[in-house]
């Protein structure tokens, strides 16, 4: 297992990379070019200027989230295939750079989606992002882009890039005539336009799951259960297409039984990276991100842990969003101190799942 952490480049972080580089056992980066819209073409020298960054401060960068898809691919338009050939053309780039597994989501218009970004926690005075179906309800998704872009502490937020939003009314009157399966249908049109080309050059396509793991809006979205999964990794049969096991998005929703998940898809080979984090269910469609540690939350992490361990050991994983702690103010879920804790713990776990294995 290498454990990474996000990073969203100088400039765009309030984390610094000799700050990540000291923390126990960090290998890496999952690497992201936070200024690069959905559809354009990532040129070399950009990757080179990221990466020799990244590899100068010690640390490696083999995992890249995410490459966003265009909306017109997933809306199935026929500008749809210039904008795959750009992502072919990134595939290529990434990959003379040492870059061997892509995240990316296949999600209508939003990415994830709170309601708060930072409620505390009255168990510890923190705070961490929020969701409650009740607060959408008086909500429109107008408003929603809006209180979570005021509300970012100034930060780009991954999946609320402002581009991406601009068109926001146009795009969702599109999407109300588009069912699961004709976006599933366009998935496949997707794969089938790129995954030639990650066999070629030997990079990983991991898609992340719906957050929160329900539909919403009315949008549809195709990703958020085991079965949901099943049937991505069919529609392009390629050791090249794999999940991004993001354990808070899909835990969000407890009829997901997530290590069952991961053994399932880490025995097929199918798990590209993971992302591990707890979540707090708080009723109906209602949870908080928790920290790390299983008695905070309702994710068992040993159970976790163990299954991917035991079958898919080789594989990338991050903490995925923190707590914001110790007065820390930087982007919501991607603050140092509560991540940094979160792969501690991780390695924690791992070291005495190995140690104990090696014991027999
Ligand atoms: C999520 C997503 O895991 C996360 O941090 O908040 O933004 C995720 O990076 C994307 O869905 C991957 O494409
Ligand atoms: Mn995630």
């Amino acid at each position: 297992m290498k454990i990474t952490f996000r990073w969203y480049g100088s400039g765009s972080d309030s984390v610094t990379l000799s700050q990540i580089k000291q923390i126990p056992g960090m290998t890496g980066l999952m690497g992201f070019l936070d200024y690069k819209a959905a559809g354009e073409v990532w040129t070399q020298e950009e990757i080179a200027a990221y990466i020799d960054e990244v590899h100068a401060a010690g640390l490696e960068c083999e995992v890249i989230e995410s490459v966003n898809v265009h909306e017109d691919i997933k809306m199935g338009l026929p500008s749809r295939d210039r904008y795959i050939e750009n992502y072919c053309t990134t595939i290529r780039n990434l990959a003379k750079f040492g870059v061997k597994v892509i995240v990316y989501n296949f999600m209508p218009v939003f990415d994830w989606l709170r309601t708060d970004l930072a409620r505390v926690i009255p168990e510890d005075g923190s705070n961490s992002l929020y969701f409650d179906e009740a607060e959408l309800g008086c909500m429109g998704p107008l408003d929603i882009v809006r209180s979570t872009i005021e509300n970012s502490n100034g930060f780009s937020l991954p999946g609320w890039e402002p581009e991406r939003l601009a068109e926001l009314e146009t795009t969702l009157k599109r999407y109300e005539r588009i069912t699961p399966d004709e976006l599933r249908a366009n998935y496949k049109y997707f794969l089938d336009g790129i995954l030639p080309t990650c066999e070629e050059c030997g990079v990983v396509m991991a898609c992340h799951p719906d957050d929160p793991a329900w539909p919403i809006f009315g949008l549809p979205r195709i990703a958020h259960s085991q079965e949901d999964f099943d049937k991505i990794v069919k529609l392009h049969d390629s050791p090249c297409n794999t999940v991004c096991l993001c354990t808070g998005s899909l835990g969000s929703n407890p009829d997901n039984d997530i290590p069952a998940i991961i053994r399932h898809f880490g025995e097929m080979g199918r798990i590209g990276c993971l992302h591990v984090r707890n979540i707090k269910h708080l009723g109906p469609h209602k949870f908080r991100e928790a920290a790390h540690l299983s008695e905070t939350g309702d994710l068992d992490m040993y159970a976790i842990m163990k299954a991917v361990h035991d079958t898919c050991p080789d594989t990338y994983i991050r903490p995925d969003h923190g707590r914001m702690i110790w007065g820390e103010v930087g982007r919501p879920g991607y603050g140092l101190y509560d991540r940094a804790l979160g792969a501690t713990y991780l390695n924690g776990l791992w070291e005495a799942i190995d140690k104990n294995k090696k014991r027999g």
